[in-house]
């Protein structure tokens, strides 16, 4: 069974407490439910993680390179910071799918870039808890 590692960056673990009509209502661990149930449909394995230290996603991404097929990451505010991540994104060499809860487009300047895009296959931003449904179905194409 191929395996999707779903890596979650800084104060995503605060979804649900604050901020509802940005992020949604739901919390990290109803988006980890969802996915797991969608996963178990595509037949692909998860491995769902979360943390607020850049170091340990860095460390998570070098993890992916011999244990997932394919990365789904949101890297929370890192992504329009972290030259660490994008540094191990691109070492990686699996698919990777950014996702966004927000449309990080239609928000404030310091966050319409984004490091992490330019290392992966694809963004998904704005579709709220959703989008990690979305990007489950997008690694389940790219693995095969
Ligand atoms: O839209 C997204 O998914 C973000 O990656 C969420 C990050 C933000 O820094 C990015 O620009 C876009 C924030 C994570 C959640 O932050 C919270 C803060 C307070 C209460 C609840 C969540």
């Amino acid at each position: 069974m191929k395996t999707v590692f779903i890596l979650n960056g800084p104060n995503l673990n605060l979804l649900g407490l604050r901020e509802p009509e940005i992020y949604g209502a739901g919390t990290l661990g109803d988006i980890e439910t969802a996915a797991r149930a969608h996963a178990k449909d595509l037949g692909l394995a998860v491995d769902f993680r979360q943390t607020n230290v850049e170091g340990e996603l860095v460390g998570w991404i070098q993890e992916a390179r011999t244990k997932a097929d394919a990365v789904i990451l949101n890297a929370g505010a890192y992504t329009h910071t972290s030259i660490a991540i994008l540094d191990a994104l691109r070492a990686c060499d699996k698919p990777v799918i950014e996702v966004h809860l927000s449309n990080i487009f239609r928000r404030e300047d310091y966050r319409k870039h984004s490091f992490v895009s330019e290392a992966a296959t694809g963004i998904i931003s704005g579709f709220g808890a959703h989008g990690y449904i979305l990007a489950l179905d997008a690694a389940a194409k790219l693995v095969g």
